[in-house]
């Protein structure tokens, strides 16, 4: 026994160094993401404002669930604006404090932070031209990815329009208008007046001392000068903290701050939609159509994009590890391939270890992937009692593996498929895009079993078709 347990815990010992290696690879680098919301319904009608109809859109897209940020603005600015020859930082998003960027160091090495409690706050002070070029940055991978072109090559403001085929891009302004006041039931012009699901006047918000709405509910808007903090009458609030949407769950499209969209208006101007922080009531509602200057830069100007929806990747396997228990059959290719091949998988004899356990590895196509999930068939046989299966992802933000799930294993093939919440890009290494899986079995009984007539393996499992599905 005292050597069983000497090996069990050299085994230990290998996975943990195994694991602290990999944590500590990790180069940390700032991704901007997004949380999407669906918009589908392609093809529904429009609504007749004047000079409407708006709303109609003939495909499916996602657009975020919030404006864009001040934290996501200042990784931007972190990443292409060491010197700002483009001006995409605007001085008054630090000496304002209804701004939410400082910036610091000489010209060439330009850094830029957060304020306090302004990172979840929408970016202000930003022009159409700063919100072309933003897009421009994440259709190039983000980065050091170029900002005059590839969505929109940078004009005079007035004469971009959309590449075909673009992944991100600045709502136009059916796109906007359909997430904000269509009803998602169908390909119907049904429309709500405001964006928060509603025909009524949203209530005002209010702010607590951190800028977090301090009286949410399903129709409340920061718009009319309500939300009092930081010693200002009216201020920018958490984005998402009023928790009322659109029925394509948005937040903030009725106030906070103004956003852009594509629509060129008179000749001269870029449309906004939505109002902000210190509009009147009717100014949040679909009727309102309002424009400005390209180049224009307010304190309550921002932004929200939108994106296509991508096709989803399948990831094989690339390699394996058995960490408990013997391989008595198969390989990668068994596991990779849906062919009633199997990787199988015994208990080893001598050391008496009854539990097993194998480690799968994969490499993702995208390190920011806005949906992951895990999928794997297996069966256990040879049993008796009961057997857990536990299976884990490698999150490489804690360096330790996350359990995603856990459930008996079935005594025939059944493929389990699990869709981790929360934002999948923990389980996949900046730098590498490594992605790491182990899968665990531990039954009730200690090892072997004798009957009258027989002596059984407490169970023996096999693993096919082990994949993930990544959404870029
Ligand atoms: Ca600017
Ligand atoms: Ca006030
Ligand atoms: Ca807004
Ligand atoms: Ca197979």
């Amino acid at each position: 026994m005292v050597q069983t347990r000497f090996i069990r815990l050299f085994q230990f010992a290998v996975v943990a160094a195994c694991c602290v290696a990999c944590s500590t690879s990790r180069v940390f680098a700032d991704i901007v993401t997004f949380d999407w919301a669906t918009v589908g319904n392609p093809g529904n009608t429009g609504q007749g404002q004047s000079p409407g109809p708006f709303g109609a859109v003939s495909y499916n897209y996602r657009i975020s669930k919030h404006e864009v940020t001040n934290e996501q603005y200042a990784t931007f600015l972190n990443a292409v604006a060491a010197t700002d020859s483009n001006g995409l930082y605007h001085t008054f998003m630090g000496s304002d404090v209804r701004g939410g960027i400082t910036r610091s160091g000489p010209s060439g090495s330009y850094t830029y932070s957060t304020k306090t409690n302004m990172g979840n706050k929408p970016v202000n002070y930003v022009s159409f031209f700063d919100a072309m070029r933003f897009t421009n940055w994440l259709e190039n991978g983000q980065g050091a990815g170029n900002t005059e072109a590839g969505v929109y090559t940078i004009g005079n403001g007035l004469n971009e329009t959309r590449a075909t085929g673009s992944r991100f891009f600045i709502t136009s302004e059916d796109e906007w208008y359909k997430a904000a006041y269509h009803k998602n039931d169908g390909v119907t012009g049904n429309y709500w007046f405001y964006p928060t699901s509603s025909d009524i006047f949203p209530m005002v918000a209010m702010a607590d001392m951190f800028g977090n709405i301090s009286n949410p509910g399903s129709n409340v808007v920061n718009h009319n000068r309500g939300a009092d903090w930081n010693g200002r009458d009216g201020n920018v609030t958490t984005v998402g903290s009023a928790l009322s949407t659109s029925p394509y769950g948005t937040f903030d499209q009725g106030g906070n701050v103004w956003e852009w969209n594509e629509a060129v208006i008179s000749s001269s101007f870029r449309g906004l939609r939505g109002g902000s922080w210190t509009d009147f009531t009717r100014i949040l509602g679909a009727s309102n159509r309002f424009r400005e200057n390209p180049a224009s830069e307010g304190v309550n100007l921002g932004f929200r994009v939108a994106s296509t929806i991508p096709e989803p990747s399948v990831v094989l396997p690339d390699s394996f590890l058995v960490t408990r228990g013997t391989i008595v059959s198969g390989g990668v290719a068994e596991l990779a391939e849906s062919d009633d091949q199997y990787l199988v998988l015994d208990p080893e004899f001598l050391s008496f270890r009854y539990q097993l356990e194998f480690t799968v590895d994969a490499t993702s196509p995208s390190e920011a992937p806005s949906g992951l999930e895990f999928s794997y068939e297996s069966r256990v046989f040879n049993f008796v009692g009961t057997v857990d299966q536990e299976i884990e992802l490698f999150n490489y933000d804690s360096g330790q593996f996350e359990t995603v799930d856990t459930r008996l294993t079935s005594p025939t093939d059944t493929v389990v498929s699990v869709t981790p919440s929360g934002d999948p890009t923990r389980f996949v290494e900046t730098g590498t895009s490594a992605m790491q899986a182990r899968i665990s079995y531990q039954n009730s009984l200690p090892f072997w079993v004798f009957s009258t007539q027989n002596l059984y393996l407490p169970y023996r499992v096999r693993a096919d078709h082990i994949f993930w599905t990544i959404t870029p």
